[in-house]
C-alpha cells in the first residue's frame, strides 16, 4: 500500500522555530512507522517562497527575493535535518518543476470553466495572504490571528469559482466524515462551507513575486494556490526521470495546523476537483504549541529555538517530549521545566533505566546470553496485541495516543523487575529457570517497545536495537523471537542533565 504524508510548506521569510518542526515530526513519525510496516512510504516538506511578505521582507533587506529564500530554505532544510526527519523530498515552490506544473495545473481549471475576470474589492491580511469575509474581520478592522490593521484591497484579478464547490465539498465532508481529524475540525470546516462560499481571487495583480500566469503576463497566481499545489507538484519531479503522481496521489494524510484550515479543507479541495484531480484522502489539524499564553510565532515574537533545545536535550527527546506533553490535536503549554521534567522522569528513568538494567543483568548473571525461554503468562497478556492497537491508533494519526499505548508496557516492564526481583533470584540456583524466564520476558518486553517507540525515538533506538543485536526494524510481538542471542550493556541512553550555565 503507498502512503504519503505531507507538512505544510513553511513561509520563506521566517525562522524556523519549534511549531514548524511540531508538523515535521508528526509527519514524521507517521513516515518512519508507515516504513517499518513496509508500507511504500513518500514524505513531503518544504518551503513556500512566493508572495508579497516575502517581497517586501527582501526590500527591507536590500536583498532580492531569491536571495531571501535561498537563505531561508537553507535553515528549513537544517531544522528539518536536525529533527532527524526522513522527508524523501523537500519542495520549494521556486523549483521550475512547481512552477510549470502549477501553470497546467491553472490552465486545466481555467479550460474547465473555474476562472473568470472580475474586480475584487475587500479586506486583505498581507501577514494571512488572505482576503478575509466580513466575518473574519477583528475589532477595528484588524486580523484576528496576527492583531494587525487589515488593508482594503481593491484590483482587477482573475477569480476561481470557488461558490461552485460549496454543494460538493459539503457532501463529500458528510460521506467522509473521518477526512479531517479531529471531528470537531471537520466540522468547524463545514460550518465554514455552509456559511456560504463566495469566489476567491486566484490571482494578483500588484506583484511580481510569483508563478505568471500563462494566459496573462501581468498578473501572478494568488500565493495559496500556488503553495498548495506542492502537495501534487513534488510528485511530478521529486525523482528525475520518473513521475510518482500515479503511485501516490491523493495523498494519506496532510499534517497542518488550525491556523491554516481554511485552505486546507475548503479551498485545495475545490481546486482538485476544478482540475479534474482527487482531494486527499485525509487532513490531521493539530494544535498549538503554547508557550505561556500565546501560540509561538515569528510575527508575536515569542519563539523557542527549536536548535537550542536539540542541543540541550538531543531530537529524541523533543520528539517525545512534544507529542507526550501536547495531546496531538489540541493546543497545549510546553515549557523547559515540562521538558526537564519528563526527561527525567519518563525517558531517563522509565525507559532509559530499564534499558540499561535490562541489559546489565543479562550480561551480569547470564554472560550477555539472552535465556531460551517460555516467558511469564500475564507478562505475555499484557503484550497482546500492542502492535495492532498502535497501528491501529497511528492509522489515525493518533501520534500521543499511540506514544501512551507503549509507554503503558515501559511501565509494566518496570513494575515487573520490581515484582520479580531478579537480583534475589540470582542468588539461589533453585531459581535458575524462573531468573531465565523473568529475563527472557524482559528482554523480549524491551524489545518489542523499542520497535514501536522507532519513530518517535530513532536515535535511542537504533542503540537499543543494536544492543540487542536485532537490525530489522520491522514490527515485532512479544515472544516471537527466541533467545540464544549475545546482547551488550549500553551507556545510559538518556543522560542526567548538567545544569544550564
Ligand atoms: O502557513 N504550534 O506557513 P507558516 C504548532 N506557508 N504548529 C505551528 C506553530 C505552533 N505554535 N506555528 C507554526 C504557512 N506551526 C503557509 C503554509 S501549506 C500549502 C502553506 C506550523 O510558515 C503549523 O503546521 O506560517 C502551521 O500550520 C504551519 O507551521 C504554518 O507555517
Amino acid at each position: 500500500m503507498s502512503f504519503y504524508v505531507t507538512t505544510p510548506i513553511f513561509y520563506g521569510n521566517g525562522e524556523p522555530h519549534l511549531g514548524h518542526a511540531y508538523s515535521t515530526m508528526a509527519a514524521d513519525i507517521l513516515a518512519r512507522h508507515m516504513r517499518q510496516r513496509g508500507e511504500d512510504v513518500f514524505f513531503l516538506t518544504g518551503t513556500d517562497e512566493h508572495g508579497e511578505p516575502i517581497a517586501q521582507a527582501a526590500e527591507r533587506e536590500g536583498i532580492t527575493p531569491q536571495q531571501l529564500v535561498d537563505r531561508s530554505a537553507e535553515q528549513f532544510r537544517d531544522m528539518v535535518g536536525k529533527v532527524d526527519s526522513t522527508n524523501d523530498f523537500f519542495i520549494r515552490t521556486t523549483d521550475p518543476g512547481h512552477i510549470e506544473r502549477v501553470q497546467r495545473v491553472v490552465e486545466q481549471v481555467k479550460e474547465n470553466g473555474y476562472v473568470y475576470h472580475g474586480t475584487w474589492t475587500g479586506w486583505y491580511c498581507p501577514r494571512c495572504a488572505d482576503f478575509k469575509n466580513e466575518s473574519e474581520v477583528g475589532p477595528g478592522d484588524t486580523c484576528p490571528i496576527h492583531e494587525i490593521s487589515l488593508t482594503r484591497e481593491e484590483e482587477e484579478n482573475w477569480f476561481f469559482r470557488l461558490s461552485a464547490f460549496q454543494e460538493p465539498l459539503e457532501r463529500m465532508y458528510v460521506e467522509n466524515p473521518g477526512m479531517i481529524q479531529p471531528d470537531f475540525r471537520r466540522n468547524e470546516a463545514l460550518s465554514f462551507i455552509r456559511s456560504g462560499l463566495r469566489d476567491v481571487s486566484l490571482s494578483r495583480s500588484k506583484l511580481s513575486w510569483g508563478v505568471p500566469l500563462t494566459w496573462d503576463a501581468d498578473q501572478v497566481m494568488y500565493v495559496w494556490f500556488d503553495a498548495l499545489l506542492n502537495y501534487y507538484t513534488a510528485l511530478g519531479y521529486a525523482r528525475e526521470g520518473e513521475d510518482l503522481t500515479s503511485r501516490f496521489w491523493p495523498a494519506s494524510w496532510h499534517i497542518l495546523a488550525k491556523d491554516i484550515l481554511k485552505f486546507h479543507a475548503v479551498y485545495w479541495p475545490a481546486f482538485l476537483l476544478a482540475a479534474d484531480l482527487e482531494p486527499p484522502q485525509r487532513m490531521f489539524i493539530h494544535g498549538y504549541l503554547l508557550m505561556g499564553e500565546k501560540k509561538m510565532s515569528k510575527s508575536l515574537g515569542n519563539v523557542l529555538d527549536p536548535f537550542e533545545v536539540i542541543e540541550r536535550f538531543g531530537a529524541d527527546a523533543l520528539r517525545y517530549y512534544c507529542f507526550r506533553e501536547v495531546s496531538f490535536g489540541q493546543d497545549g503549554s510546553i515549557s523547559t521545566a515540562g521538558f526537564e521534567s519528563r526527561y527525567e522522569t519518563e525517558l531517563a528513568n522509565d525507559f532509559g533505566n530499564l534499558a540499561s538494567r535490562t541489559l546489565a543483568m543479562v550480561v551480569k548473571y547470564r554472560d550477555g546470553v539472552v535465556p531460551e525461554a517460555e516467558p511469564d503468562a500475564a507478562l505475555s497478556a499484557d503484550f497482546d496485541s500492542l502492535p495492532e492497537r498502535v497501528c491501529a491508533l497511528l492509522d489515525e494519526a493518533q501520534i500521543g495516543q499511540a506514544l501512551e499505548e507503549i509507554w503503558v508496557l515501559v511501565r509494566r516492564l518496570n513494575r515487573y523487575v520490581e515484582e520479580s526481583q531478579p537480583w534475589v533470584l540470582a542468588k539461589s540456583p533453585d531459581d535458575a529457570a524462573r531468573l531465565d524466564q523473568v529475563l527472557y520476558g524482559l528482554v523480549e518486553g524491551l524489545r518489542v517497545v523499542t520497535l514501536l517507540l522507532h519513530p518517535y525515538l530513532p536515535n535511542s533506538s537504533a542503540t537499543l536495537l543494536e544492543a540487542l543485536d536485532h537490525s530489522a526494524l520491522e514490527l515485532d510481538g512479544f515472544g516471537t523471537r527466541p533467545g540464544g542471542y549475545t546482547v551488550e550493556r549500553i551507556p545510559p541512553l538518556f543522560p542526567k542533565l548538567e545544569a544550564p550555565e
